[in-house]
């Protein structure tokens, strides 16, 4: 590093073109906007500063390629598509940017010559954190592909201020910290100060003398949008995350109260307009907490269909609206954006003047919804009151939706007559009328799909199973999948090399089927050595991560273990430490002989508990406490350790994932719609050990269930089991009273497991007794570790096992999933900038 970089950066010669290739050049083009692009004082040239400089000359180089694919979409009037989402788990963009425009290596070399390395500089860049876990980084990996697959393609989205937030983990286990990605500033996005438009809350319905209605009065915020460059791999497509902002007006600012001293009320506007885009899912267990989620939906729903219906009109010229759903497809990620349907309405009757069943015509043949989970709690229903309070022309929308369903049932299916009461958009029940945003959707969505087969079966066979006679083409699967960029290509560069060396081409990052080619390899002595080396690599990078951000000194030749995902009681993380409680208990009981039969392991859980979700906080904090005992423990930590990955993100996992040899996706069956990170691990040539759930069974399928640790319930026997537990006739293993019993003893500190223990006992907060199925479960679980323990000391076929997974895992690439949403739900074609 450069103590002055400036006496440094002097040497680079000053003409620099904004695209060149040449390092120099790129050198004094960072130099440019160190020194006429300043944030800093400038007297420091350190890493931070190189990150933003080096970010922003690749963001002028972005915004040529960004520009002509603007143009080039407008000339070309094709069909687009608008993927709307409250999440987009973005992650770093520069290591993915200098990627994608292949010129990775020209910049690493510009920068050692300014006196910095790039991994260091990149390291510098915070997460773009505006996603909770897979439905937001799956629209994230979308975009890529549609990028690089050229659709012509839009990603809508909130700029939260202080995203979700960031985890600290102190001795009362989890605690929420703002996150601060915003608090410098993001050098990717640009703020298009042309494009404000308005969104009203509350305010009353005006019936004019012809019959048509207006909405009117209330509140009106307005939406500022900020654009962000989503580049292609090696294609000049960039297209654009348009990530909307609130504000007020100055003239909003009350300058009367403000110069009479009433400060607060006199910004009261200001205030409100910000509250609507400071956090992603504020908690809403008060009242004023689910209204702010509301407003952060329509909100998310009114601007980008504004902004749909005057790009629409522009390009136009002479529309008609019968058009529109011929140039407009706009997917609803999850339920969130359900709103998008009654504004449609809405904004095409009573400001275009369309009638009801032209309106609804265009509405429906646009809209298209996809379901990421069967979780009741996940299935939003927003109060009647609420709603009519906050969007009373809605709600006489939204009514007109439901009386009209009913019509049709009544008139055309008289048979499905007494399934109204759940199939119906209203509940009406006194005590607490709400909306059912997922019936809303399969009402009026053209398409529903589900994320994996298995998800996509049970909600035709289960959730919506009451509709597919109506629409029985309506319902679709998309099998999720991941960018091989960013997952595989540019956080796995070592892995990367090899199999672009014996593939004998790079082709693979753009046609992940390709990695079945690496199959013929799989017992190839020096195929396997270079395999195993880019994986030591990988796992001692981790371990000196770990040691950094824990403290804790892991052994890079015990097997790497790992579960990073949301923590939730469906996800079974208790499962996986109740293993490890049980695996510490045996090494304790061995002699030191028996231990060193045994495989080590490091065992690393990673996740972020929702804030008001207590049992998941209590998970994060047994997992602690379990690590400070185990690996303070002299006599068995050189065989197992534990360790909790704080605050895991994005970046985060990047490092993971390359050095990760077993991974955990051991959701009860039926409960994981998909899962994303299961298909990250294999692609990286980790083994997995998982239940029949989710895109488990695809990955399983695909990489051959001898290379796959399968264990535990099947999802159609779930049901049947929960029964048995609810009625008292489930004989716990003794291992599994062993492993609660440990805990109680206080083996791991003082701390009140009980209420965490009696979820796997008692009545919890999802039914009675043991609803995820943990001691069911646990046995298999164990016999399953102990054959892992086994293979894994058969490195031959252990490599073998981890190539295969590689190999296998072509599917699962998200250009795979975005060509099969836009040739069998969207209906759009390429659009390839010349
Ligand atoms: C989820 C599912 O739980 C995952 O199984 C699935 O892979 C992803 C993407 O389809 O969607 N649904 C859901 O609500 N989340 C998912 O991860 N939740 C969050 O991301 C918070």
């Amino acid at each position: 590093m450069a103590e002055n970089g400036k006496s440094k950066t002097e040497k680079v010669p000053a003409a620099a073109h904004p695209l060149s290739q040449n390092p120099t050049e790129i050198a004094s083009d960072i130099n440019y906007h160190v020194q006429f692009n300043p944030h800093f004082s400038p007297l420091k040239f350190e890493p931070e500063q190189a990150f933003f400089a080096t970010a922003e000359s690749v963001r002028s180089r972005l915004i040529k390629q960004w520009e002509d694919t603007f143009w080039h979409f407008g000339r070309a009037n094709q069909k687009h598509t608008y993927y709307f989402s409250m999440e987009f788990l973005q992650g770093r963009a520069l290591t993915n940017a200098v990627g994608n425009l292949g010129i990775e290596n020209a910049y690493a070399e510009a920068l050692s010559k300014l006196g910095h390395e790039l991994e260091e500089v990149v390291e510098q860049e915070k997460d773009a954190a505006l996603g909770n876990g897979g439905l937001g980084r799956l629209a994230s990996c979308f975009l890529d592909s549609m990028a690089t697959l050229n659709m012509p393609a839009w990603g809508y989205g909130l700029r939260y201020k202080y995203g979700l937030f960031k985890q600290r983990i102190t001795k009362q286990g989890q605690e929420e910290v703002a996150e601060d990605w915003l608090e410098k500033f993001s050098p990717w996005e640009v703020v298009r100060h042309d494009l404000v438009y308005p969104v009203r809350f509350f305010g009353s319905v005006e019936v004019n003398p012809d019959g048509s209605r207006k909405w009117i009065g209330g509140e009106v915020v307005q939406a500022l949008a900020y654009d962000v460059p989503i580049p292609g791999y090696k294609t000049k497509n960039t297209i654009s995350l348009r990530l909307w902002e609130a504000r007020s007006r100055a003239e909003d600012f009350n300058l009367f109260q403000f110069n009479d001293g009433q400060y607060e009320s006199a910004a009261l506007l200001h205030a409100r307009a910000e509250q609507i885009c400071a956090v992603l899912y504020p908690g809403d267990a008060t009242e004023n907490g689910k209204l702010l989620r509301l407003k952060q939906q329509f909100f998310l729903c009114s601007v980008s269909l504004q902004d749909i219906i005057s790009r629409f009109k522009v390009q136009r010229g002479g529309y008609t609206w019968s058009e529109f759903s011929s140039k407009v497809a706009v997917q609803l990620n999850d339920t969130h954006p359900t709103l998008a349907i009654p504004e449609l309405m809405r904004l095409l009757m009573d400001d275009e003047g369309l009638g009801w069943d032209e309106a609804w015509e265009v509405t429906t043949r646009t809209i298209a919804y996809t379901n990421h989970t069967v979780l009741p709690e996940a299935l939003e229903k927003w109060s009647q009151p609420v709603m009519w309070k906050l969007l009373p022309r809605h709600m006489e929308i939204i009514e007109e939706i439901d009386k009209r369903f009913l019509a049709m049932i009544k008139d055309t299916r008289p048979d499905l007559e007494h399934k109204l009461p759940s199939m119906r958009i209203l509940d009406h029940n006194p005590q607490k009328p709400v909306v059912r945003m997922a019936n809303l959707c399969v009402v009026s969505a053209h398409t529903v799909n589900g994320v994996a087969q298995l998800h996509s079966d049970i909600l035709k066979d289960e959730l919506f199973a009451d509709y597919v006679s109506i629409w029985p083409n309506k319902f679709q699967n998309k099998t999720n999948g991941i960018t091989p960029r960013r997952w595989l290509r540019f956080c796995n560069p070592e892995l990367s090399n090899i199999i672009t060396k014996w593939l004998k081409t790079d082709q693979w990052v753009t046609n992940l089927d390709l990695l079945s080619g690496l199959r013929k390899f799989a017992d190839d002595a020096k195929f396997q050595d270079e395999w195993a080396s880019a994986k030591m690599a990988n796992k001692q990078r981790l371990a000196q991560y770990i040691l950094r951000v824990t403290g804790v000194s892991i052994d890079p030749n015990s097997l790497f273990d790992i579960q990073v995902k949301r923590i939730h009681e469906y996800k079974r993380q208790l499962l996986n430490i109740l293993g490890a409680i049980y695996r510490y208990k045996k090494l304790k009981e061995m002699n030191p002989e028996q231990r060193k039969n045994t495989t080590s392991r490091t065992i690393m859980i990673g996740g972020k508990a929702f804030a008001t979700y207590t049992n998941a906080k209590r998970i994060v904090k047994l997992v602690n406490d379990v690590g400070e005992v185990v690996n303070n423990d002299p006599e068995v930590n050189s065989y197992l350790k534990v360790v909790f990955v704080p605050n895991y993100n994005v970046s985060v996992a990047e490092m993971l994932i390359p050095g990760s040899e077993l991974s955990q996706h051991i959701s009860t069956a039926g409960m994981e719609a998909s899962g994303t990170s299961n298909m990250k691990f294999a692609l990286n040539g980790c083994l997995i050990i998982g239940t029949l759930d989710g895109a488990n069974v695809e990955i399983r399928e695909e990489i051959g269930e001898e290379n796959f640790f399968l264990f535990g319930a099947r999802a159609d026997e779930v049901p049947r089991l929960r029964k048995e537990r609810e009625n008292g006739l489930f004989k716990p293993d003794p291992r599994f009273e062993e492993a609660k019993q440990y805990i109680r003893s206080g083996a791991f500190g003082s701390y009140d497991y009980n209420p965490l223990l009696d979820s796997l006992e008692g009545d919890s907060g999802y039914g009675r007794g043991d609803y995820f199925l943990v001691g069911h479960d646990f046995p298999d679980y164990l016999d399953t570790q102990a054959r892992v323990d086994e293979a894994y000391k058969d490195r031959k076929r252990w490599l073998k096992m981890s190539i295969l997974s590689t190999a296998g895992s072509g599917k699962f690439s998200s250009d795979r999933t975005i060509a099969q949403y836009a040739k069998e739900i969207w209906n759009i074609q390429e659009c390839r900038v010349p």
